[in-house]
């Protein structure tokens, strides 16, 4: 039984990833995809996401208490428990999320968005104490990237960099790097085929 944490700063797509993950699930994509295995949902509550009202623009939610999503790998019954907390930490419900979840979780992905300074997104890491001494990392929003695909490599080559630095200060071990797309958008459906394979590669521990 696996519990996992999605931690990172707001917007880099914590909510999107779990509700891609659950939709893969639901219309039972995932046992087709390359590495899948199926489940079933038994448990999701995104009850924590209270919209924000924008003057002139679409609106967005945002999230105050952890989402929390429960599945069950079909063959052996197992079941898995998924926490996303908010990402604010200028909040103290959402901060207390944020400390509570990386206390209980015993694996980490700490999302960053691919299209956003990395600078900002390295904050919220300063406020969890309690750390795994591992960490994985993924680098979501690809589909936002600019460029040529040599020059999206070198990009996140140079990223990868970075985030490796900020958490070796911190004793952190970075295990593995996962690129996906959460929204689904064409031309993208091996990187929204990542979000769903990155969680049952953590939770049935295939990464070594
Ligand atoms: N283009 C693009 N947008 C994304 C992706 N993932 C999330 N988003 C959008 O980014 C915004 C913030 O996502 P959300 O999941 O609420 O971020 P959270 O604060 O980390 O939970 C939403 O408008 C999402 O639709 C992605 O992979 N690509
Ligand atoms: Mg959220």
């Amino acid at each position: 039984m696996a519990i996992l944490g999605l931690m990172g700063a707001m917007n880099v797509g914590k909510t999107t990833v779990l509700q891609m993950f659950v939709d893969y699930v639901e219309k039972a994509k995932i046992g087709k995809i390359k590495g899948g295995v199926e489940c079933r949902i038994e448990k999701q509550d995104f009850k924590g996401e209270s919209a924000i009202e924008v003057e002139d623009g679409e609106g967005f939610t945002k999230t105050i208490t952890p989402n929390k999503v429960v599945f069950v790998e079909e063959k052996t019954g197992t079941s898995h428990t998924l926490f996303a907390p908010g990402g604010d930490r200028d909040r103290a419900v959402i901060r207390m999320g944020i400390i509570t979840i990386s206390r209980i979780a015993r694996q980490i992905v700490g999302l960053f968005a691919l299209d956003q300074p990395l600078k900002e997104q390295f904050k919220l890491y300063d406020l969890i104490r309690y750390m795994p001494k591992t960490i994985y990392i993924c680098l979501n929003k690809y589909d936002l990237m600019e460029g040529s695909e040599d020059e999206k490599e070198a990009k996140i080559a140079e990223i990868k960099e970075k985030i490796t630095e900020y958490f070796k200060k911190r004793r952190i071990t970075v295990k593995e790097f996962f690129q996906t797309c959460a929204i689904e958008k064409e031309g993208f459906k091996e990187y929204n085929d990542n979000v769903a394979r990155m969680i049952l590669d953590l939770v049935l521990n295939r990464i070594k």
